[in-house]
């Protein structure tokens, strides 16, 4: 019943209108389905997206290079396989690519076979993908997430230069999972009425990942103080929390970094950290500092590590080399999974396991570019992590994921567990 009897890939739409990769693993019990999602602020350690560079179809975006490498090289090396045997097929994805960053066969191309797979595995074994993935990583699941919710796009999610990236909410004060999305819900129409006195029809554009995009305002100051005139608008003052995400390798120039027309070195860009600290209620901050910039890292973690949550996106690119590192010169102190940074199932679920053992913590993630999958929604309560950020609550794309961990709860019943302000505890 467990067999891979055949897979197949195809080339389909992502959220922004590229190409991306879907994977169809077949066996007796069914197809499992998974795609890849893509990011616009990616770093540069994440393993290759492979485009097929052809400037007539797609802009040169195109994936049939990484559909036929599925294809051709992956689904006859899988096929008679046992799609309940993970590791094994994962470290055969990893053998027949054979270099370090999925170079040969694009991590788009390997990623979206590793988790068919997963979802395959865990029909084989009748149980949901949740607690599949629980079984995989070796926990009981039961926790929801916290999530950080993006509700004002920078940066180049919203075609602006040199400007925060993500702007998020955590409703750290809701009593479950599912109450906390009803309020980041209501803060964010409550903010969309805010941005459209202020700025008219402009104001309620929107980026990326479905939060707005005012170009009209680039200090972070006003961008923050109007997120929490909506929270308090929509009666939940003091029952949110603030995560920010510059991802400030973005604006990082020469040992330079760049807001607005305001320049900081690494060390200026702690200190600006700690005078939003002291003004705004922000519990976690992701890519304080460029990808590269090490001793920026470590000098953040040292002034502000005891009172917030440090996260890596770009910095470690989920990869366990990376991590290590981190940990070794204590750079941070929590990371940012991306399955597709890294390119598997078992390599993610790794990373995880690395930070949390660590005494870190994990924050599953979306990509700005992002499918109807919502397989990160069942990795973040299959590993307990605690933490997912996928965007404002608004475009299926993003709300599949929220979606999906509403049906978790609903199933959990009385065994759900929603940490609120205690969101960084770990098992
Ligand atoms: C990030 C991500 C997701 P992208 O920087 O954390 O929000 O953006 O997918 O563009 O890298
Ligand atoms: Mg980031």
């Amino acid at each position: 019943m467990s067999e891979i009897i055949a897979i197949k890939a195809r080339e389909v739409l992502d959220s922004r209108g590229n190409p991306t990769v879907e994977v169809d693993v077949i066996t007796k019990q069914g197809v499992f389905r998974a795609m890849t999602p893509s990011g616009a602020s990616a770093g540069h350690h994440e393993a290759l997206e492979l485009r097929d560079s052809d400037k007539t179809r797609y802009l040169g975006k195109g994936t049939l290079k990484a559909v036929d490498n599925v294809n051709k090289k992956i689904a006859p090396k899988l096929i008679g396989l046992d799609c309940r045997h993970q590791e094994t097929i994962d470290s055969i994805l990893l053998k027949i690519d054979g270099t370090e960053n999925k170079g040969k066969l694009g991590a788009n191309a390997v990623l979206p076979v590793s988790m068919a797979v997963t979802k395959a595995g865990a029909v084989a074994n009748g149980i949901p993908l949740y607690m599949y993935i629980g079984e995989l990583f070796g926990v009981i699941p039961h926790r929801l997430p916290v999530p950080m919710c993006n509700v004002i796009n920078g940066g180049k999610h919203a075609g602006q230069e040199n400007s925060i990236q993500e702007h998020m909410l955590m409703p750290t004060g809701a009593k479950n999972f599912t109450e906390g999305i009803r309020m980041i819900s209501e803060s964010y129409h409550h903010l969309a009425k805010l941005l459209k006195e202020k700025f008219g029809a402009g104001g309620i554009l929107i980026g990326d990942e479905g939060g707005f995009a005012p170009a009209q305002i680039i200090d972070i100051h006003d961008r923050l103080d109007l997120m929490l005139q909506a929270v308090e608008n929509a009666g939940y003052n003091n029952m949110m929390k603030i995560a920010l995400d510059p991802a400030s390798s973005e604006f990082f120039y020469d040992g330079i970094y760049k807001i607005g027309e305001k320049s900081y070195s690494g060390g200026e860009m702690v200190d600006f950290y700690v005078d939003l600290c002291k003004t705004y209620p922000i519990v976690s901050i992701e890519d304080g500092h460029a990808e590269d910039d090490w001793d920026s890292w470590v000098e953040m973690t040292k002034k502000l590590g005891n009172r917030i949550q440090i996260v890596g996106d770009d910095l470690f690119v989920t990869n366990t080399k990376r991590i290590k590192k981190g940990i070794e010169l204590q750079a941070a102190n929590s990371v940012l999974i991306k399955l597709n940074q890294i390119g598997s199932v078992t390599e993610t679920l790794n990373a995880i396991k690395m930070a949390q053992d660590a005494g870190w913590t994990a924050v599953v993630s979306h990509r700005s570019g992002e499918t109807e999958d919502n397989f990160i929604a069942d990795l973040v309560v299959g590993t307990s992590a605690g933490q997912i950020k996928t965007g404002a609550p608004a475009r299926s794309d993003r709300n599949a994921k929220y979606n999906q961990l509403i049906r978790i709860e609903e199933e959990l019943g009385e065994k759900a567990e929603y940490l609120g302000v205690d969101f960084r505890e770990l098992l």
